[in-house]
C-alpha cells in the first residue's frame, strides 16, 4: 500500500464529535512517548502529521486523519503518563472506551509498545481489552533501533509472554528512525480497509 494523501479532519472527545463514519477506520494506541506520532508520520510520509513531542501526554483528543480518501486513521490518546491526575485518567479511559467499543466503522487496533521495555499493566490491560472484544489487533514494537538482533530476540519473548500474546496476532518490530516495518504495518491496514488503491 502506498500513502498518497494524508489530510487532518478533526479532533474529538466524544461520539458527538466523530466524522460520519461513512469509510472504514483503524485506530492507534499505546503509552505516551511510545513513538506513536513519529510512527503516523513514517507511515504516511509527512513530518508534521501527527505531532511529536518530547513532553509526554500532551494529545488528550481523538485526531482523526483521511488516508488517500479511503480511509480513516485515528490517533487516540496516550495512556499512562505518571503526571496526568485521576480525575484526566477517568476521561481518558471513557474517551478511549467510547470510541472502541462502539465505532461502526473500526477496522482494526494497532497497539504500541516500547521494544525495549515489558509492557506494563494498562498495556495489557489494554491488550486484554481488544482481546476480550474480538477487535482484530497488531502489537507494533517501536524504537526497535534501539537494540541489537539479540536483545531483540530476548526482549521479543518477554513482550509475547506478559501480554500474553494471543495466535492470531503479530508482533511486528518498527523504527520510525530507519523505516524498518514500515511495509508491514502498511500490509496490515491494506487488509483491513480491503482497498487496492489505499
Ligand atoms: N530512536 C528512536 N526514537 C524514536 C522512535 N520513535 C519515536 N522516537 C522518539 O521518542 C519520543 C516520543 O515520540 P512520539 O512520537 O512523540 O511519541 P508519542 O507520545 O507516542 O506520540 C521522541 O523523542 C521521538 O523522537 C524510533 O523509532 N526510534
Ligand atoms: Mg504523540
Amino acid at each position: 500500500m502506498k500513502i498518497v494523501s494524508a489530510e487532518f479532519v478533526t479532533s474529538a472527545v466524544n461520539p458527538g464529535g466523530y466524522p460520519p463514519g461513512n469509510l472504514p477506520e483503524v485506530a492507534f494506541v499505546g503509552r505516551s512517548n511510545v513513538g506513536k506520532s513519529s510512527l503516523i508520520n513514517k507511515l504516511v510520509n509527512r513530518r508534521g502529521l501527527a505531532r511529536t513531542s518530547k513532553t509526554p501526554g500532551r494529545t488528550q483528543l481523538i485526531n482523526f486523519f483521511t488516508i488517500n480518501d479511503t480511509f480513516l486513521l485515528v490517533d487516540l490518546p496516550g495512556y499512562g503518563f505518571a503526571r496526568v491526575p485521576g480525575e484526566v485518567k477517568d476521561t481518558w479511559g471513557k474517551m478511549i472506551e467510547g470510541y472502541l467499543k462502539n465505532r461502526e466503522p473500526l477496522k482494526g487496533v494497532v497497539l504500541l509498545l516500547d521494544c525495549r521495555h515489558t509492557p506494563t499493566a494498562q498495556d495489557i490491560q489494554m491488550y486484554q481489552w481488544l482481546v476480550h472484544y474480538g477487535i482484530s489487533a497488531v502489537v507494533v514494537a517501536t524504537k526497535i533501533d534501539k537494540l541489537s538482533n539479540n536483545q531483540w530476540a530476548k526482549q521479543q519473548s518477554v513482550i509475547k509472554k506478559t501480554l500474553p500474546l494471543a495466535p492470531e496476532h503479530r508482533l511486528i518490530p518498527f523504527s520510525a528512525e530507519t523505516g524498518r516495518g514500515k511495509e508491514d504495518v502498511l500490509a496490515v491496514l491494506q487488509e483491513w480497509v480491503h482497498s487496492k488503491e489505499a
